[in-house]
């Protein structure tokens, strides 16, 4: 039984690929064939624009402008008859303009801030919380975790979805939950030690740094009981992922949620495909749209990712627009599930930086990064353009083994990084090195660029 793997078996099995010993939540969603997936799409998609459109005027009047009724949708297809929901329908309708249930019948709300204007606020019912958690065990059940697990939180508690949210559905599985919250990461390091922590749940970056402060304390993370990190909430690169495993001796699974859809929960890695995640496509019909023109893309390209939540009852927002970039597949998977999977999302398609009329993101200059040695993943970018011209300084973190005393050998790494950068991005870049534990580190979201410019 699954229950009964150590962190050696686990980690055995794991490198076995026998999938097997870790079970599957859901087998008859998560296994059903493409045709049953479609079906119970279709079947939810049907009712849930119903429902929204009989309980949301707001949405009643975009579609009677858009010349679409309810009746309208009859396959899957038909969706793109609907208008796309954005970021402004929420903060237009702010707080509850949106709801399609009384808010007696509300009994959580979480919001997420965003850089500008009103919070995004989102409600939740019964029904949501039940489906919500549904979709968290599914994702932890990905990732190996068991009832028997102790799982220690380090997300914070708030209005943002990710403490709570993970929260439910691990302690529903059975897990024992440690709700550390966010900060304090000695306190963290003590509390795995402690309380037998299994499996700590965390953006990856200050996964990293738990990482980094327990191995300065001098904690032998291969002899902690921790055996499972669950990141999510940012992106998380293939190396960065890598480097904690190997690091703390556990394995990580990514998992992709946004607020205005629900939250964690949307979709999850497995333990086969390392660099895709399952989406729960009973919960949320998935389209991928050319980001400028909204226009479908042939199937398994990128472009930019669009959800509709089904069943979701107190916000049933239709045709999200995420900005994540991403490409989703339906082949079925080695780990036994067929629910189509979609790339982990590496950048939004409101990310991109305009360098000198060059277009550069984020996640070009985190790859660039990655395969230099002496370097940690963090990093950060900040862009100004004081003297009229668009100036892009990348600020890059060495580790202790990368210092030197000679000038001349850190002014040449320092030279090195920036034509390697200039090599991919096409656009000269400014580099500033910055000593171990220089950049700042966060117990929430990594903010890595800093746009002076707006
Ligand atoms: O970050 C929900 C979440 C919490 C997911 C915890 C997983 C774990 P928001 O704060 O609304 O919600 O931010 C959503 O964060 O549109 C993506 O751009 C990004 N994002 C979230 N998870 C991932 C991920 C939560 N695993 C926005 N990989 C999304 C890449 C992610 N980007």
């Amino acid at each position: 039984m699954a229950s009964q793997l150590t962190k050696q078996e686990a980690l055995e099995a794991l490198r076995n690929k026998d999938y097997e010993r870790f079970p599957i939540h859901n087998p008859d969603i998560e296994c059903a064939s493409r045709e049953r997936i479609r079906a119970i799409q279709l079947e939810k998609l049907i009712q849930q624009v119903k429902w929204t459109y009989e309980r949301v005027v707001w949405y009643r009047e975009k579609m009677d402008v858009a010349g679409v009724a309810p009746g309208d949708i009859r396959t899957l297809e038909d969706v793109r008859k609907l208008p796309f929901t954005d970021k402004g329908a929420l903060r237009e309708t702010f707080p509850y303009g949106l709801f399609a249930v009384p808010l007696d019948e509300v009994v959580e709300l979480h919001a997420s801030s965003g850089t500008t204007g009103k919070p995004i606020v989102v409600g939740y019912n019964r029904s949501d919380m039940d489906m919500w958690a549904d979709c968290i065990m599914r994702l932890v059940q990905m990732a190996g975790v068991v009832p028997s697990d102790r799982a220690q939180m380090a997300f914070g508690y708030g209005m943002f979805t990710g403490g709570f949210g993970l929260h439910y559905g691990l302690q529903k599985l059975g897990c024992m939950m440690i709700p550390a919250g966010s900060g304090n990461t000695e306190r963290h390091i003590a509390m795995i030690e402690d309380y037998g922590t299994t499996v700590l749940i965390a953006t990856p970056s200050y996964a990293l740094h738990v990482c980094e402060v327990g191995e300065k304390l001098g904690f032998d993370w291969e002899k902690s009981p921790l055996r499972v990190g669950l990141f999510g909430g940012e992106p998380c690169p293939p190396g960065l992922k890598a480097e904690i495993e190997s690091r703390m001796h556990i394995i990580c699974t990514d998992n992709y949620g946004l607020t205005e859809v629900m939250g964690p929960g949307v979709s999850g890695e497995c333990l086969a495909s390392r660099d895709m995640q399952h989406i729960a496509e009973d919960h949320f019909l998935w389209e991928v749209v050319d980001p400028e023109t909204g226009e479908p893309v042939p199937d398994g390209q990128p472009g930019e990712l669009v959800l509709t939540p089904l069943g979701k009852q107190a916000i049933p927002v239709l045709r999200y627009r995420t900005h994540d970039l991403t490409r989703v597949i339906t082949e079925p998977c080695e780990c036994g599930r067929t629910t189509a999977r979609m790339q982990k999302v590496r950048s939004r398609s409101d990310d991109m930086l305009i360098i000198r009329g060059t277009n550069v993101f984020p996640s070009q200059v985190e790859d660039v990064l990655a395969g230099i040695e002496g370097v940690t993943p963090h990093y950060r970018i900040v862009v100004d353009n004081a003297t009229g011209l668009d100036v892009m300084t990348v600020e890059v973190e060495l580790k202790p083994e990368a210092m030197s005393d000679s000038f001349a050998e850190m002014d040449a790494f320092r030279r090195a990084i920036a034509d390697k950068l200039k090599g991919v991005l096409l656009v000269g870049v400014q580099v500033k090195l910055v000593e171990p534990g220089g950049i700042q580190r966060t117990a929430g979201k990594a903010k890595h660029v800093d746009d002076r410019r707006k």
